[in-house]
């Protein structure tokens, strides 16, 4: 029988209400902290707001699933789909204190410790294997993150908490600092209400403190995000360079600013606590000097690993320049030699920004970098190198008639 027509039992002497909350039970008993039900019905307002998104360029992030309709209609990711049992977990941890050191980089709270797909996925498969085993022929598919399914919009439905202007979903005593996933499935549960909880009402918060501005009222420009420029393949754009301060990956100005955030529980799960060996605040020299066996071994239980190292290398030049601090010059220096052309064009980047901010250090980075053009072949780190070199000038010219 075709799963849409099947009606699917449910345990001996349970209705479907015990059954859920035994299920929730369960869930609870496995490590996950919130658990409620939502509907399938089509999420109508936000197919608008993605068509809307589309239609004005701002969407889809590369990040993001590409294709509206699986995205909104959730029978077309399981066909017969009746429930969304929609899980979210606390990350937050009590903070270490700091490593110190200008030479330091820092990873947003989302990424220091176990990677969170793996965890989430683990425990939403036991919850899966829970309903398998008490309803018959029943069928489940879970998503965490990089599935079609909108976990933000699921989560609130199913009563999990409320989304922010920041877009974050804000979840009663954890605050913001909850990933999300969900298993939809065939078997037929009882939604649960929405929260009923008022959020934001004048705040404005995350949108001031904001580094890019890309936040407006209930959306982000998610290109625009910092947690989407340091993952970013490739260059990263000028523009976004000083503002990315030491972040390597991700950024969590908006959630460390709200209000909501100001006494959550934390320290419910210590997996999530910062790797030993990386900490929240990497070496970024140890990170340059790393290779790429070194890297899958440190990083890659951690979810800032998934883009490679090269990104984390290119963020960390990025974050020498911007330390300000003398002991970057030589690093700087010595990467303008790297053998990758795109860490050589940040080091010129990182080398003018380090003397803008140390104008003692500027002719010895005029000197570097003069001495790279000379043998330099990329054109995108020539060009790098020329503005580099425009920027000191500028600088120069700027501290003469300064000092005239
Ligand atoms: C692409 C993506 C990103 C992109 C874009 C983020 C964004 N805001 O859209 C980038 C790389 C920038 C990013 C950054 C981050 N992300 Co992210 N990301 C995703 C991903 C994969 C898809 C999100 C998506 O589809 N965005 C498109 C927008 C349109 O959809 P949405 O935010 O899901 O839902 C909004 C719309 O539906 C809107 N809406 C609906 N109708 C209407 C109508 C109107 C008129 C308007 C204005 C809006 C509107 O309301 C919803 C929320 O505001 C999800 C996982 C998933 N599969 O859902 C994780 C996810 C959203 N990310 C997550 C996290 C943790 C982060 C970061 C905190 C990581 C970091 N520290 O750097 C930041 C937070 C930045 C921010 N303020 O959002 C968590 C969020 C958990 C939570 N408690 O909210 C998720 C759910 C991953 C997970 N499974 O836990 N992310
Ligand atoms: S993560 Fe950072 S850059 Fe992205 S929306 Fe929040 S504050 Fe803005
Ligand atoms: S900072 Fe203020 S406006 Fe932003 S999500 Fe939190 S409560 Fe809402």
């Amino acid at each position: 029988m075709p799963v849409a027509e099947r009606a699917l039992t449910v345990p001996e002497g349970h209705d479907p209400i015990a059954l859920k909350a035994a299920l929730k039970a369960y869930a609870r008993e496995v490590g996950l902290d919130v658990v409620g039900v939502a509907s399938v019905a089509p999420f109508l307002a936000e197919k608008e707001h993605l068509e809307h998104r589309q239609a004005a360029g701002l969407g889809p992030n590369p990040f993001e699933y590409p294709e509206v309709s699986p995205r909104v209609y959730p029978d077309l990711l399981l066909p017969g789909a009746r429930s969304i049992i929609a899980a979210g977990i606390s990350y937050l941890v009590p903070e270490s204190p700091s490593a110190g050191g200008p030479l330091r980089g820092w990873l947003s709270r989302y990424c220091r410790g176990l990677d969170y797909h793996t965890v989430l996925e683990d425990r939403l498969e036991q919850v899966a294997g829970w309903l398998e085993a008490r309803v018959p022929d029943v069928h489940t598919l879970i998503h965490v993150d990089t599935g079609a399914s909108l976990d933000r919009p699921i989560a609130e439905r199913a009563g999990l908490g409320k989304l922010g202007k920041s877009t974050n979903l804000i979840v009663p005593r954890l605050g913001t600092w909850v990933f999300l996933g969900e298993i939809l499935t065939d078997a037929s549960l009882p939604p649960d209400e929405p929260s009923t909880m008022r959020v934001c009402g004048n705040c404005t918060r995350c949108i001031d403190a904001c580094p890019t501005g890309c936040i407006s009222e209930w959306q982000v420009d998610a290109n625009r995000c910092i947690g989407y420029v340091t993952q970013m393949d490739g260059p990263v754009p000028p523009e976004y360079r000083e503002l990315m301060g030491n972040r390597l990956f991700g950024c969590d100005d908006c959630q460390d600013v709200c209000p909501y955030n100001a006494r959550p529980v934390s320290g419910l799960h210590p997996e999530f606590a910062p790797l030993p060996e990386i900490g929240a605040e990497p070496d970024l020299l140890g990170l340059l000097a790393m290779s790429a066996p070194e890297f899958e071994r440190v990083y890659g239980p951690t979810a800032a690993a998934w883009r490679g190292l090269e990104p984390l290398q290119r963020n960390s030049v990025v974050a020498l320049g911007n330390s300000g601090a003398p002991a970057a010059f030589e690093p700087l220096t010595e990467t303008l030699e790297h053998r990758s052309p795109l860490l050589r064009a940040h080091a010129a980047w990182g080398l003018g920004r380090l003397a803008t901010l140390r104008p003692t250090l500027s002719p010895g980075a005029v000197e570097a970098l003069v001495g790279r053009l000379a043998v330099e072949d990329a054109p995108e780190v020539r060009l790098e190198i020329g503005q580099a070199l425009a920027a000191l000038s500028a600088a120069e010219d700027g501290q003469e008639r300064g000092g005239q």
